[in-house]
């Protein structure tokens, strides 16, 4: 049940005073060492002096993706070049990406925190576990299967796509348990009944570790009640590492990994720490990490702190399901998207007017998004394929930018609705 009971049941105050060490050992390396957190700090007026308990940590400046999009490639790397080990890659909110790096320990950490999440989902030898979180750049594939691995688990690299086939593999090999986005479940649930197969009869698949996107009880409810499933979440984000903590057994929230990361709760307006119970952002500090290390990262993500003693026995505190984002991103099929990128990505292309809209849906089980454009007025014309290939040209530039297949309507200039205050430039009307 437990993969690290030492550390997965220490006393909490026994936990944090072994996060207040690292946070302490963290803090003076970097202003000693690195010119990037060194210069941060002394804008922010503090010195590794000023951190003498936890509670310090919140005199210590925020770090955000912009941070990462402004250093972009490599100015935020702590370590030389010859240490690094991997590279991940993630969606930034406008042209650039965010680079995410790694060394040998990086992976070793960010491994044994998968470890205790599969293990804590019951998820061990004896298990076939299919990993449908894409490979590649992204740090879904990959994260799940070494900590699959690592636990003893056999894997079944599918990645994503090629959905019958991968339902045939499942029958085929007797898969238990399952790695994916939510709205990946359920669209393998719909295509394995327009294949005739029956998810709790034909299937031994009953275990699914969940995330990358926000999904809820319900779900849960029907996932249980449908196909036998028991789903667990899965929280993570690109900067952390990728895939990271995941519920214990009485499904009552995401168990940190205390000793690995410090977890804050923030109010988002006015960045002052809140207690638990309290909703606010999430602030995450990588107390380990050596390739790039993150302190005070805004993640964005809206969730609450809880530190109530679990059933299960695991000492660390858990989040409870993300609510919301306190920014704009929006993530479509498991991929982030910032309006701001479809923006960048627009305005590049000369016959794009100044009014866009974005509207994002659920169609059956998949999003959908449909970006309308409006079309400067010299570039506007009646000829059909004239406007094929232009509609064609700037569903090919969006899905270069966002890496995902976005739909276009070319609207006539003036069209689209204009606002007074705030542009609205996105309506999202799908429920979770
Ligand atoms: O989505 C890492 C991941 C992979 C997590 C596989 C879980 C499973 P990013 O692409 O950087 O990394 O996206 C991170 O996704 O800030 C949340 O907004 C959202 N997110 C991740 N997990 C959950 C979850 C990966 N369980 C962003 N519930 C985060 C709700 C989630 N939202």
């Amino acid at each position: 049940m437990f993969w690290n009971p030492r550390i997965e049941t220490m006393p909490y105050d026994e936990l944090q005073k072994l996060q207040y060490r690292e946070l302490k050992t963290l803090v003076n390396n970097l202003y000693s060492f690195n010119r990037f957190y060194h210069d941060r700090m002394k804008e922010a007026n503090v010195t590794p002096l000023d951190i003498n308990s936890l509670e310090d940590t919140s005199k210590l400046p925020f770090m955000y993706k912009q941070d990462l999009r402004d250093n972009y490639p490599d100015k935020m790397f702590t370590v030389p070049k010859n240490e690094i080990v991997r590279y991940h890659v993630s969606s930034g909110t406008s042209g650039k990406p965010t680079l995410v790096a790694y060394t040998r320990n990086d992976l070793a950490y960010w491994t044994e925190a998968l470890a205790r999440s599969f293990t804590s989902a019951g998820i061990g030898p004896d298990d076939t576990i299919q990993i449908s979180y894409g490979y590649g750049l992204f740090t879904g594939g990959l994260g799940a299967h070494y900590g699959a691995e690592k636990v003893g688990a056999t894997v079944l690299p599918t990645s994503t796509g090629n959905t019958q086939r991968q339902l045939e593999l499942m029958q085929d090999l007797g898969v238990t348990a399952i790695a994916c986005t939510p709205s990946f479940l359920v669209h393998l649930a719909t295509t394995a009944k327009k294949m005739g197969i029956d998810w709790k009869k034909d299937l031994k698949c009953h275990k699914a570790l969940l995330g990358a996107e926000p999904w809820s009880e319900s779900m849960r409810q029907k996932f249980k009640d449908e196909l036998g499933i028991t789903a667990y979440d899965l929280y993570g984000t690109s900067e952390q590492a990728g895939p990271m903590f995941t519920e214990c057994p009485a499904q009552c929230g995401a168990h940190i990994c205390g000793d690995i990361m410090l977890v804050e709760i923030i109010d988002p307006d006015t960045g002052e720490n809140l207690g638990p119970k309290q909703e606010g952002e999430m602030v995450i500090t990588m107390l380990k990490k050596e390739a790039m290390p993150m302190i005070r990262y805004r993640t964005k993500d809206l969730t609450y702190l809880n530190t109530d003693p679990c059933e299960c026995g695991r000492t660390s505190p858990r989040i409870g399901r993300i609510t919301g984002r306190s920014d704009d991103m929006l993530i479509i099929r498991g991929i982030n998207v910032f309006p701001s990128q479809v923006e960048y990505a627009l305005m590049r292309i000369p016959q794009v007017g100044d009014q866009y809209m974005i509207n994002v849906s659920r169609e059956g089980d998949l999003d959908r998004m449909v970006v309308q454009v409006e079309i400067q007025p010299d570039a506007f014309t009646d000829d059909t394929a004239k406007m094929a290939g232009l509609r064609a040209h700037i569903e090919y530039e969006l899905k270069r930018y966002l890496n995902i297949a976005v739909e276009v309507e070319l609207m006539a200039p003036g069209s689209l609705p204009r606002f007074e205050g705030k542009a609205k430039h996105v309506t999202d009307t799908r429920r979770f």
